[in-house]
């Protein structure tokens, strides 16, 4: 199962927005016959790429064990059931981390094997699977991604100078790190306060990737320019949401290739960020990348619509007066805080990168 764990970690910038899933087929004696993991969306399942992997070898199948991240789906989506192919290959055991969270498979996958014949066993590797496929999770089990706040700081948690100066307080290793998170996330999202400050293009760069995450930006009052560079990135969409209904205004954007959704919320001057999420499920988000400004990060976090913070900390101060990571204050009491969880600190070129969780996520 590790080997399967390692396989799936290989779809991590490719199969979105279908989960990662890794198979590692073995022989009655023991041998590894048949290795995959799932392909871009449309493209093979984990099972059939390993089914494929053995069959262009030659080696037989019939008794195998199938060591598969996910439970085998049951049902005909974009491509047909795995459930099915691991019977017609004759496979007689599967040994699956967990079970898909799809309510079109949820526990159809095993019963069909089962139903078959084939011993089914659950278990091995369902944290790190979960862990993979955590937005897929999210997505399935909440109806909203999961929701990546990502930010680069000084030590002190200044973002930007007042003047707004920002770029760059990280150095190269952890901009690039930050681009390796961005490919594995299924959107990206900014507001347009980064949009006319930064012209940002929001895409990934020096990270080889088979596919780009789509581009989500908060425009309450649709002042994102038709001439922004973000227009300009190929094999993507961009995705606008905005509380301004008024038709001419989106035209401009959507003359540009971007959609445009009007979802304010009760004020009707902002944009529903819980709407927000809900419609980018519908999307098929699963891990939703957050580089914004710290009044949007601020909006995200008063609503507890944050799940994890990738944080990259410089080793400067740049005192007061600046900007912090997220303007949602002023609490009244320490205990208003939000409460993370400390996931993993490491030490990336110059700087650390911080990985936290909101408790009870
Ligand atoms: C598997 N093995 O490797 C993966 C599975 O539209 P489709 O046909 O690609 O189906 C997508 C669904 O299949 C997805 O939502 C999830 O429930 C399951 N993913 N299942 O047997 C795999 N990636
Ligand atoms: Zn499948």
């Amino acid at each position: 199962m590790q080997e399967a764990l390692e396989l799936a970690a290989q779809a991590l910038f490719l199969s979105n927005p279908n989960p990662r899933v890794g198979c590692v087929l073995v022989s009655p004696a023991g041998e590894v016959i048949g290795r995959g993991f799932t392909q871009q969306a449309g493209g093979p399942h984990a099972e059939v790429v390993a089914l494929r992997d053995a069959a262009a070898h030659g080696r037989d199948v019939r008794g195998a064990t199938a060591w598969v991240t996910l439970e085998p789906c049951a049902h005909q989506g974009r491509t047909g059931p795995c459930c099915d192919a691991l019977l017609a290959a004759g496979v007689a055991r599967v040994v699956a981390s967990l079970a898909d969270p799809n309510p079109l498979v949820s526990g159809q996958g095993f019963a069909r094997l089962r139903a078959a014949g084939v011993q089914v066993d659950v278990g091995p590797g369902a944290q790190a699977s979960r862990e993979l496929n955590i937005g897929f999770f999210s997505r399935m089990a909440r109806a909203r991604p999961w929701v990546r706040m990502k930010a680069a700081a000084s030590l002190d948690g200044v973002t930007a100078l007042a003047n707004g100066a920002s770029q760059w307080i990280t150095s190269e290793p952890a901009r690039a790190d930050g681009h390796a998170w961005r490919a594995r996330a299924c959107a990206v999202l900014t507001g347009v306060g980064t949009v006319l400050a930064d012209d940002p293009l929001l895409n990934v760069r020096g990270v080889a990737t088979p596919r780009q995450p789509h581009l989500v930006v908060l425009d309450s009052q649709l002042r994102t320019p038709a001439a922004a560079r973000l227009f300009e990135v190929p094999d993507r969409q961009v995705w606008i949401y905005t509380a301004n209904a008024d038709p001419a205004a989106a035209a401009a954007l959507q003359a540009r290739g971007a959609a445009v959704t009007v979802l304010p919320d009760a004020s009707g001057s902002r944009v529903d960020l819980a709407a927000l999420l809900r419609d980018l499920a519908r999307r098929e988000v699963n891990e939703l990348h957050v580089e914004a400004g710290h009044e949007l990060n601020g909006a995200f976090l008063r609503l507890g619509l944050v799940d994890e913070l990738l944080l990259y900390l410089a080793p400067v101060l740049l005192g007061s007066g600046a900007r912090g990571l997220a303007h949602w204050g002023p609490l009244a009491a320490l205990s208003e805080g939000e409460r993370l969880t400390w996931r993993e600190v490491r030490q990336v070129g110059a700087d650390l990168r911080v990985l936290a969780r909101v408790e009870g996520r």
